[in-house]
């Protein structure tokens, strides 16, 4: 589908400050800091959104995160293949769209459309591929096949189920003992108790056809594909085995990237991805925010109520990736305060050494994408009414714009 237009980069090289360093990242399956610095180029696949309703500070706050990733990648010289998923036929926007009478397909369109609006100004770079459920069912019945042909795929009822421990490697994604899986799963969208299953972890490959719900003729017969194998699909066909970086909320952490990165494995002997890194969650009301329980603070309402986007960007900016953080409204009006102090900082016809601060703003982002970091040098900067560097305020502006997406 329809990717979005991204923001115009800047690149700190072309104005003679060299490359960034090495990108740091946590990796969910090492439970430590790697250094992803592959030949060239960086291959990254990010789960994308189930749109069934609008975008929500969680939403972004997981997409900026691998914006950073990017940013990074990009200044320290890398080209970045980046590719998305939209889970554009699930069962929760099956049911949203039977409970509020829309047709699923319109559904599925006006919230990705309105995705695509909020990513824009944000300035969030966009994928390369961006790409359904929908257009990649013939992906997955491939991948299915592999799998079957692997003798990992068996059928409960006429749904087809992937035994999981056809991977030798199961549970290396997550790192969670079997105890901690068996509590999670039904939590999000297993099925640990369904009659016929080989283990109570095996996760759904296919979906035959159920009455009133979509499902489309292929070689495995009628309906549709489970959530899982969708994003191992896609990511396999668009970016290949063993891609830099598969990226999420850390909700998708288990089952989700764990069954993925099995699947894959399986039908390909080779691994998924190199790393796993996960963004924290977002909180608001004092629980997850989500559609499912609708305590959502959209990017949509911030920018129709005149909040300045890149304000919004530098609020989330102000919580590392991985922290887990509730919303509580005046955020705003702290970054906008940020926003203004900058912006006449960089106005300045001479202030401190702006090659200075580029150096600690690479430093702090490459070490694991630490952004508060990257903003308290930012603020001592603009604080420091030292003047030596008469070249300052362009530098900086076009650092903050590379590297943190911030448009001064
Ligand atoms: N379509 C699937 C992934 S294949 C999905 O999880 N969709 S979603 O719409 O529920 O979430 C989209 C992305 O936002 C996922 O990466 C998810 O991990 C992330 N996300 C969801 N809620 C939050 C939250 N409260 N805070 C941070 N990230 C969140
Ligand atoms: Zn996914």
């Amino acid at each position: 589908m329809r990717s979005w237009s991204g923001p115009e980069i800047p690149s700190l090289g072309d104005l003679g400050l060299g490359a960034g360093p090495v990108v740091q990242v946590h990796d969910t399956s090492s439970a430590g800091l790697l250094a992803v610095d592959p030949a060239e180029r960086a291959r990254l696949y990010v789960c994308g959104i189930t749109p069934y309703d609008a975008t929500h500070m969680g939403h972004a706050a997981t997409y900026l995160a691998f914006d950073l990733l990017q940013r990074a990648w990009r200044d320290h010289g890398l080209d970045v293949l980046y590719t998305q998923n939209v889970t554009d036929v699930d069962d929760p926007l099956l049911e949203r769209a039977t409970a509020t009478g829309v047709d699923w397909v319109e559904l599925a369109e006006r919230e990705t459309q309105l995705f695509r609006e909020d990513m824009t100004a944000l300035r969030i770079i966009a994928p390369v591929h961006y790409i359904g459920a929908v257009e990649s069912i013939e992906q997955v019945v491939d991948l299915v096949e592999r799998l079957q042909e692997a003798g990992a795929v068996y059928p409960v009822d006429d749904d087809l189920y992937f035994d999981v421990h056809a991977d030798p490697g199961f549970g290396l994604v997550s790192g969670f003992d079997e105890a901690e899986m068996l509590t999670i799963f039904p939590q999000r969208g297993g099925d640990p108790d369904r009659v016929g299953k080989k283990h109570p972890l095996d996760c759904l490959l296919w979906q035959a056809e159920r009455p009133g719900e979509p499902a489309w003729d292929t070689r495995l017969g009628r309906g549709r594909p489970g959530w899982h194998i969708e994003c191992a699909a896609i990511a396999l066909d668009h970016l290949g085995p063993a891609f830099d970086v598969q990226g999420g909320g850390s909700d998708l952490v288990f089952p989700h990237h764990e069954m993925s990165a099995s699947e894959a494995t399986v039908a390909t002997d080779e691994p998924f991805a190199t790393a796993y890194v996960h963004a924290g969650m977002v909180a608001y009301e004092g629980e997850k925010m989500s559609k499912s329980k609708g305590n959502l603070v959209l990017v949509s309402k911030l920018r129709a109520a005149g909040h300045d986007p890149m304000a919004i960007r530098l609020a989330l900016l102000a919580h590392h990736y991985r922290s887990d953080w509730e919303w509580f409204g005046e955020e705003i009006s702290a970054a906008e305060a940020r926003l203004a102090s900058w912006r006449v900082a960089v106005a300045r016809s001479v202030a401190p050494s702006g090659e200075a601060l580029v150096a600690s703003i690479r430093a702090a982002m490459s070490d694991d994408l630490d952004a508060p970091a990257a903003l308290a040098a930012i603020d001592a900067w603009a604080a420091d009414d030292s003047a030596e560097d008469p070249q300052a305020g362009r530098t900086t502006r076009a650092a903050i714009d590379a590297l943190l997406g911030v448009e001064l």
